[in-house]
């Protein structure tokens, strides 16, 4: 466990500043005042706790949703210090909450945090709500205070008495600050429980005690990221049964690393340093990839499965590799373009080490697990050999250079990517309603005929032999994979239209699994949308309304008055002719897009990977599990 700096005492806070310049750019501290920046808000709370339960003071956490709409955050901590601070004369409660301070809790000085975005802590909070109130179970007692956007009401006071410890914030999120007050439960559901995972033995509890949305979980992994790891290969055939898994300290630093083996080709491995997501990478994962791909090809060579010559790469050995890295030490410098690249040095040997000490370990002592693991990488090899000739004999001069568009595209006549967009259409009938009702300026249209592959199934040679991806993959124009190009894509929009049947479902989820796997970009880049056709159209006195849900539906009709209404369903864009797919899905003036987001990557992994892995039986499950979701499915 990483060395928390015990004898923190107030006087060693070094107050910066106010709070007016949170208030004057929220964007600096918390990234957006959009719903990430609204929910960054409950995380920077919840990793004050965090911080509670690494020092080891603190064993539960609960987060709740009140009814009002504000939320709360309770850890059984020692609970925020009350003296009075010598300098600032104000209770040291209120220097945590008033003032933009230096000094995490990681060392002294230097911030715990990633890009500035992380461990702002408390008083940032406090700057963008409302009203904020905080309760501290300290020595028998309790104290509360209470804020109105970050302005104290008055001073700390103690309020009752209490055997209880830990610190209580609640807090109404400033709706002049804010976009959006809606805390989303699955959006806070997915961070927390990465936090569970991130802290073995940690119990966090979320719940939603909103009306209609009454809603509660807990969280708490005593096997910390080997359960994460097993989770994110929980709809995947696994080579060997169990993750590996090992946690080593080193001076003032721990590492923990959990992997195992599945057997799709992608590669998901997540490192975190002090539970930040560094998705920027860095020294940790560096050492990782290093030290798995000598420890495999040295283990190869000693038991001759491979000549001494011959080397496995990087991409054999973490072929269908998931993996998390937890690195947790008191200096972190981050780096990269959102500061989430770590690039402490020490840590790459460090991970090197860590990973011959529980990989190499697991080797030695299970030769035949060992064995397979290298037949694996070795059926890996051959298989990128094969595709790299393919892809250098024929295809490459093939779809992935070739300039001649796909014969079933209706390209735009304006040629500047930022005004294009390209609608993917199931469908040939749709494919030619949507070509007569577009705006032929700006949008093109690409009709899909049939099924197009499940890419999840497939090696690289297979998948760029499908006629339909190889028409997308020529009609983006940015390539794919290792090849991708996004400054040469020819629009920014990415459009996938198809029916709302489940048939459509599916067809939308074959796309998405397809750019996902080998156009990430474009879905990091919100490249990639969602069209909404209508799902009814309201005929009354021959006046027609379109409503895309059952609540619109509902609210249409009851503003009409029910009687001569006629309300057709509409089961697919075929229903529909030019004008009216114009209108309730094509014209940028009326139509609602829903851009696909990576907010959680491995979610949405975990959702492809159901519905295009070879597990069927749980593919239906989740079919029947989710076909209300899965038809709304918004990765
Ligand atoms: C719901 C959010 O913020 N919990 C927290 C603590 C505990 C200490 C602390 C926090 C040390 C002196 C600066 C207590 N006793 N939950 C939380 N729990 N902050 S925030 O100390 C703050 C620093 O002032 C704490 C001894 N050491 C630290």
């Amino acid at each position: 466990m990483a060395k928390v700096n015990e004898n923190y005492d107030s006087s060693k806070i070094q107050i910066l500043e106010g709070l007016d310049p949170v208030r004057k750019r929220p964007g600096m501290y918390i990234g957006s005042t959009d719903e990430r920046g609204l929910h960054h808000l409950v995380t920077e709370i919840v990793d004050n706790s965090v911080d509670e339960a690494l020092a080891g003071h603190c064993t539960d956490i609960l987060i709740e949703i009140q009814r009002d709409g504000s939320c709360s955050v309770t850890d059984n901590g020692r609970g925020i210090p009350v003296e009075i601070h010598p300098k600032e004369k104000i209770s040291t409660v209120e220097v945590v909450l008033t003032k933009l301070h230096a000094g995490g809790k990681f060392g002294d000085g230097g911030y715990k945090v990633s890009g500035g975005l992380h461990g702002v802590g408390l008083s940032v909070v406090n700057a963008l709500s409302e009203w904020l109130e905080v309760e501290v179970y300290r020595d028998g007692k309790v104290y509360r205070q209470k804020y109105m956007r970050g302005i104290p009401m008055r001073a700390l006071a103690e309020v009752g008495k209490s055997s209880k410890r830990g610190t209580k914030v609640t807090f109404f999120p400033d709706s002049e600050i804010f976009e959006t007050l809606d805390f989303q439960y699955d959006y806070l559901r997915t961070r927390i429980r990465e936090a569970a995972y991130l802290n073995k033995g940690l119990k966090l509890t979320l719940a939603d005690r909103r009306v209609g949305r009454e809603k509660e979980e807990t969280f708490k992994f005593d096997g910390g990221i080997l359960d994460f790891v097993e989770y994110l290969n929980r709809n995947k055939v696994t080579l060997f049964p169990t993750a590996i898994y090992t946690e080593q300290e080193y001076k003032d630093s721990t590492v923990e690393i959990a992997l195992q083996y599945n057997d799709s080709f992608s590669e998901i491995v997540y490192t975190y340093a002090n539970n930040i997501n560094t998705e920027e990478g860095g020294t940790h994962l560096t050492g990782f990839r290093n030290a798995l791909t000598k420890i495999i090809n040295d283990f190869a060579h000693r038991q001759n499965i491979i000549k001494a010559d011959d080397k496995l790469s990087g991409e054999d050995v973490r072929e269908g590799l998931t993996a998390v890295i937890s690195v947790k030490l008191t200096n972190p410098q981050f780096e990269g373009q959102t500061k989430t690249k770590l690039g402490n040095s020490e840590m790459r040997a460090y991970v090197e080490k860590a990973l011959l000490e529980g990989l190499g370990t697991f080797l030695e002592e299970n030769p035949s697990q060992a064995k397979e693991l290298i037949l694996k990488c070795l059926t890996a090899q051959r298989a990128r050999d094969a595709a790299r000739k393919a892809r250098e004999l024929t295809i490459r001069k093939g779809i992935l250079e070739s300039t001649t568009l796909p014969g079933k595209l209706a390209d735009c006549t304006d040629k500047d990517p930022a005004n294009c967009e390209i609608y993917i259409v199931e469908g040939d009938s749709a494919g030619g309603t949507a070509k007569q009702g577009r705006d032929r300026r700006f949008q093109a249209i690409l009709p899909l005929r049939g099924k197009i592959l499940n890419v999840e199934k497939s090696r690289l040679a297979k998948v760029l032999e499908n006629a339909e991806i190889k028409a997308m993959i020529t009609a983006f124009g940015c390539g794919i994979g290792d090849d991708f190009d996004a400054s040469k894509l020819r629009y920014s929009r990415i459009i996938c239209m198809t029916d709302a049947d489940v048939d459509g479902s599916h067809i939308r989820i074959l796309i998405l699994t397809f750019l996902f796997r080998y156009m990430r970009p474009l879905i990091e880049n919100g490249n990639v949308y969602i069209a909404q056709p209508p799902l009814y159209k309201v005929t009354k006195s021959r006046q027609e309304h379109y409503c895309y849900n059952d609540k619109e539906l509902n609210d249409k009709l009851n503003s009409l008055g029910r009687k001569g209404c006629d309300v057709q369903r509409y089961k697919g864009l075929g229903e529909m002719n030019a004008n009216q797919l114009w209108e309730t899905t094509m014209n940028p003036e009326h139509r609602t897009l829903i851009q696909v987001t990576m907010d959680d990557a491995f979610e949405a992994d975990q959702t492809f990977n159901i519905l295009m892995g070879d597990l069927p039986e749980l593919r239906r499950k989740f079919i029947e599990d989710n076909a209300k979701l899965v038809k709304e499915l918004d990765i």
